[in-house]
């Protein structure tokens, strides 16, 4: 390797990176203090970034420059935390997994990520995952929620093989980032994409009787049909990071199609007469599920602030 050169950083651990350079993964540590102007968060460098490696006199590589980000997706590690963590940068599309059991996806939670995606400007897209374990009376409901929002929801069963095709059609040519709760099945519908991807997932290994193997570092998988796909660690909470309550509205899609109507123009579609989105959702054009979410996020980010 030359002294210098550029790469984009396919695996974080925190301590150490992956960058893929030219074909080759370089292992590289960051040089103390590196971070990109104006961001605040715990992880300096993401899966995704583009970065410049450079080797010091005793050989060791170091990241010592990060392009600026094209968008990022973050959160706060809880509602309480003060801390914010970057998932992923550079991507051109979030693919959200969810199960609505076997585990239960909050409905909360999948607003609070899809608030970040439109926040953020991510083009998200929800896979319904296990679709084989589901019962067909929410996954009716969840379809109807969502899809009248305005998002794509693709039903997946990533080990019978069901929708793997439009999954192959959403990450053709693209860097996806997968994201869900652990266990909805991320790192497995990443093995059934590309089998010859070694690719851990919560498989109870029998033979070995060493439990479950979640997935621990976010790691971007090169597609053999060109593309990347990052499979990332479970997360559980999804805090919102710099979303004004009086512009979370902007970022349910639905509620801004409605609010043109409404007859305040600083309308916040909580209590003020003449409010054309909570019109919508008494009519049903709104879903409830989506609105009780709306009314939630505000009140919590509000609390925290305090
Ligand atoms: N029935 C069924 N089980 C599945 C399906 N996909 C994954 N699983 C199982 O669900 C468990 C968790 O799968 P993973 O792929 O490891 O889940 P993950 O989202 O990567 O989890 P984390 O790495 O912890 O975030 C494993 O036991 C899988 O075998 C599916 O389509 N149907
Ligand atoms: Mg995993
Ligand atoms: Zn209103």
């Amino acid at each position: 390797m030359e002294r210098r050169s550029d790469g984009v950083v396919v695996r974080a651990t925190g301590s150490w990176y992956e960058v893929l350079h030219d074909g080759q993964t370089l292992r590289c540590r960051i040089r103390g203090r590196l971070r990109l102007k104006g961001v605040r968060s715990t992880n300096p460098v993401v899966v995704g970034d583009r970065v410049t490696c450079e080797r010091d006199e005793a050989g060791d590589c170091l990241i010592t420059d990060i392009a600026p980000r094209s968008n990022y997706v973050i959160r706060r590690a809880s509602n309480l935390s003060k801390e914010s963590h970057i998932i992923a940068a550079n991507i051109d599309r979030a693919v959200l997994l969810v199960t609505l059991r076997s585990p239960e996806t909050p409905t909360e939670f999948v607003d609070r990520f899809l608030v970040t995606c439109e926040a953020y400007k991510v083009p998200v897209t929800i896979l319904l995952s296990k679709i084989d374990l589901q019962e067909a009376e929410a996954v009716a409901r969840f379809r109807t929620i969502y899809e009248a929002a305005g998002y794509e929801v693709v039903e997946v069963a990533a080990k019978a093989g069901v929708g793997l095709e439009r999954v192959r059609e959403l990450l053709a040519g693209r860097t996806t980032l997968l994201a869900g709760n652990s266990g909805v099945g991320k790192s497995t519908l990443v093995h059934a994409i590309d089998p010859s991807l070694d690719i851990r997932t919560g498989e109870i290994s029998e033979s070995h009787h060493k439990g479950r193997h979640t997935t621990t570092f976010s790691t971007m998988y090169p597609l053999s049909g060109g593309g990347a796909v990052i499979d990332t660690p479970g997360i559980k909470g999804f805090g919102l990071i710099d979303i004004d309550d009086d512009e979370l509205w902007h970022y349910f899609p639905e509620m801004m199609r409605a609010a043109p109507g409404c007859r305040f123009y600083n309308c916040t579609h909580t209590h003020e007469p003449g409010c054309a989105v909570i019109e919508a959702v008494r009519s049903g054009e709104i879903a409830w599920e989506r609105y009780e979410s709306y009314l939630k996020i505000r009140d919590e980010d509000e609390k925290y602030r305090k």
